[in-house]
């Protein structure tokens, strides 16, 4: 199941989605064995951002048929104190980091692309275009034009890849990748959550603290797909898949739909090992499959990134 990731070796293609699992805390709690059976094959890291953040007020979260909604709104340390205190002990997980960034203007995203850069624990960068819990993150990746310009903007700050997250609210998704690429990015991931609301049954009032929120779950899962697939088609760049997997076959079916990794988020949050599992059964599936499918490494189109399940 190994595959080569924008030049990054991954043990298999399964990771994370930013924000969805906090590696520290999950270190101080299940120790060591954490380290031995990680998850994923690589870490994403939750948004750090250039400031410290207390984030949107409560209540945060709100729990749907088919996944939830959150509106955590980017609580972290700012840079200095991610530096200082949560890089050093990410650093010690056995698999690649990727930093997950975002500013609220190119300036700020350049700084942040600029301080990561210098960091040798950091294998690569995703820039989240596509935050639903505060403005900025959406106007930069909603529209074309303006995520060219941040691309053009940070692409000579650094060697490492840098992995655009693409919001799914946005009203032509592949327009945006292909702004990204022409702008220099080595990949997409996608999608981040759906706008979403949920009124207090008590009140009639907004639920969340910050009124709206970002869905994830299985009730996304078609929407990743369609997206997913419309953007492979319409980049020639390796593509993160995400959105409602909880199970191999859910992962397959993003690999088939032209994902080349393929991130776990909101499962996460029931079952921290879901990562593992999702991966086992997808390297079943894969095995089931292998005499008709390429195998890693064996990409037709020659890019680095295997697509390992043929696209029909
Ligand atoms: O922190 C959040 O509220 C958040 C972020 Br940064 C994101 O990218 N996606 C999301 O659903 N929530």
């Amino acid at each position: 199941m190994s595959v080569r990731f924008c030049g990054i070796e991954l043990a298999h293609p399964v990771i994370n989605a930013s924000g969805t699992f906090d590696a520290i805390a999950a270190r101080r709690a299940f120790g060591d064995t954490l380290l031995e059976h990680f998850p994923f094959a690589a870490f994403v890291s939750k948004t750090v951002t250039l400031a410290p953040r207390q984030g949107n007020p409560p209540p945060r979260l709100w729990e749907l048929p088919g996944g939830m909604l959150n509106s955590i709104g980017l609580p972290n340390k700012g840079l200095d104190g991610y530096l200082a205190h949560d890089l050093p002990e990410l650093a010690r997980l056995p698999v690649p980091l990727i930093i997950n960034v975002m500013g609220f203007s190119r300036r700020e995203v350049g700084e942040l692309v600029s301080a990561f850069a210098e960091r040798d624990e950091v294998a690569a960068l995703e820039l989240n275009l596509s935050c639903p819990n505060v403005e900025c993150g959406l106007v930069m990746g909603a529209d074309p034009h303006e995520t060219a310009a941040l691309l053009e903007h940070v692409r000579p700050l650094t060697g490492k890849p840098l992995i655009a997250k693409l919001t799914p609210n946005a009203s032509d998704v592949p327009a945006v990748a292909r702004a990204a690429a022409d702008g220099g990015a080595d990949a997409v991931s996608l999608i981040n959550t759906l706008r979403g609301m949920a009124l207090d049954p008590d009140t009639g009032e907004p639920w969340l603290g910050g009124i709206t929120g970002g869905m994830s779950g299985p009730a996304v899962s078609a929407i990743a797909l369609a997206q997913v697939h419309a953007v492979s088609s319409a980049i020639d760049l390796p593509v993160v898949g995400m959105g409602g997997v909880s199970s191999g076959r859910d992962a397959y079916d993003l690999l088939q739909a032209g994902a080349d990794l393929v991130a776990v988020g909101t499962a996460s949050f029931r079952d921290p090992a879901a990562g593992a599992r999702v991966a086992a059964e997808l390297a079943e599936l894969l095995s089931g499959s292998a005499s008709a499918s390429p195998q890693p490494g064996e990409a037709a189109d020659g890019r680095e990134c295997a697509r390992r399940v043929s696209r029909s």
